[in-house]
């Protein structure tokens, strides 16, 4: 088992203890292959220029039909081609960081980084790095290995950049996991999310007991809640920089990035600010926009679902501002509402009626051991999309 993880610089569970704290192995610039690892006959590298509407169109389609599906593959996710630009081109992208791998002409495989600073257990440990994410090897050619070669080529790209470690999360897992969250969900549209099969009904239930169950009031509640806009991006900036020092994993936020990550755009990315006195936000919330589709239905091809991204409260009791979240995404069509059991979360799942979904998230870090072997959910400070 994981012929290709073992050779890879990951704390092994029985040897955990063995290991410092901090980098496994130490990078060396000069040792650094060149050039880029070999492929099959005919199978070729491309980096992929998301700008243009043909190579986006390409990535669209591959993860559209290939990429990660649930336990029981009744649904699988459906990323669009903003959500893509917004996810992969970040401020300080690297191009040769979207990699994909064409046969004659067509994309067969694909993975990218982006570049994050990300701080470890404690402030000391500042480490530039990349967030991997996106990984997807075509279905029909899932035989040949070509995961483990997607993984060392962007390895060695990082590398080059003079950058040794990686996170990155998966719902399988492999050596060796920081920490294993879980999916919570909650139902906006029960009628819908029992016809695809995404919730089913106990043997006491009716459909009509279930949308009553969770109805939701027409507008939010918080007085002074609104779009985020241009002018918040600095109170926003502080809010999140200042609230995520809580945990034990978290990225630090330049006022760029928070405009990237942060400012609305339709169908990606929602982000409400309360705007308490005039000019002052203390508290914001956010959701994106990550429809799955329903692979074998004959009445619905998509389930709308709304992610749980970075929420800050100071003066909003949490709980409120997260029932607002609710109306707003309902309010918005969505069919679901999802969070992982992270942050704050805990706070606020149970009473707004999420319920645990089957779905696991495991998060890594790519050569760096822990202080704490495992971090728990609530520890866990970052998103990602
Ligand atoms: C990339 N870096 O399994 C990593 N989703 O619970 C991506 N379950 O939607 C890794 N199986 O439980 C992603 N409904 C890993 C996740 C992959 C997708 C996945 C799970 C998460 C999910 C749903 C549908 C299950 C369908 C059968 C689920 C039950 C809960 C229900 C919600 C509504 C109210 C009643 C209860």
């Amino acid at each position: 088992p994981h012929q290709f993880w073992q050779t890879q610089p990951m704390p092994n569970i029985n040897e955990m203890d063995k290991l410092l704290p901090g980098p496994i192995q130490q990078g060396v610039l000069a040792e650094v292959r060149k050039d880029p690892l070999n492929l099959i006959d005919k199978f070729e590298w491309f980096n992929v220029d998301l700008r243009n509407e043909e190579q986006a169109q390409q990535v669209y389609t591959l993860l559209k039909e290939n990429y990660v599906e649930d336990d029981d593959n009744m649904f699988r996710f459906d990323y669009s081609i903003d959500f893509l630009r917004w996810a992969l081109l970040p401020p300080g992208q690297y191009s040769d960081w979207l990699i994909g791998v064409r046969v004659n002409q067509k994309l067969v495989g694909f993975i990218t980084g982006i570049p994050v600073t990300l701080y470890i257990e404690n402030e000391q440990n500042k480490i530039k790095m990349t967030e991997i994410n996106f990984l997807c090897v075509h279905k029909k050619i899932r035989a040949n290995r070509l995961a483990p070669v997607l993984i060392k080529e962007i390895t060695r790209r990082v590398h080059i950049k003079n950058m040794w470690q990686a996170v990155y999360t998966a719902g399988i897992v492999v050596p060796t996991p920081i920490s294993q969250t879980r999916y919570y969900h909650r139902s906006l549209n029960a009628k819908k999310l029992i016809e695809v099969g995404f919730s089913s009904l106990s043997a006491r239930q009716t459909i009509s007991r279930q949308q009553k169950l969770y109805k939701l009031p027409e507008e939010p509640k918080t007085p002074g809640l609104r779009p985020m806009k241009k002018k918040d991006v600095a109170q926003v900036t502080k809010l999140l920089n200042d609230y995520l020092k809580n945990f034990k994993l978290y990225f630090k936020y330049s006022e760029e990035e928070v405009k990237h990550w942060f400012l609305p755009r339709k169908d990606v990315i929602s982000t409400y600010v309360v705007e308490k006195e005039q000019g002052v936000v203390t508290d914001f919330l956010s959701f994106y926009n990550l429809p799955s589709q329903v692979i074998k239905n004959p009445k619905h091809t998509h389930l709308r679902a709304a992610y749980s991204y970075y929420n800050v409260a100071t003066q909003t009791p949490i709980v409120q501002l997260m029932y607002d979240a609710l109306i707003l995404a309902k309010n918005e069509g969505y069919d679901v509402f999802n969070a992982l059991d992270i942050m704050d979360n805990d706070k606020f799942l149970k009473e707004l009626m999420f319920c645990p979904g089957d779905g696991q998230l495991n998060y890594y870090l790519y050569n760096w051991k822990l202080e704490s072997n495992m971090l728990k959910p609530e520890e866990i400070g970052i998103v990602l999309v």
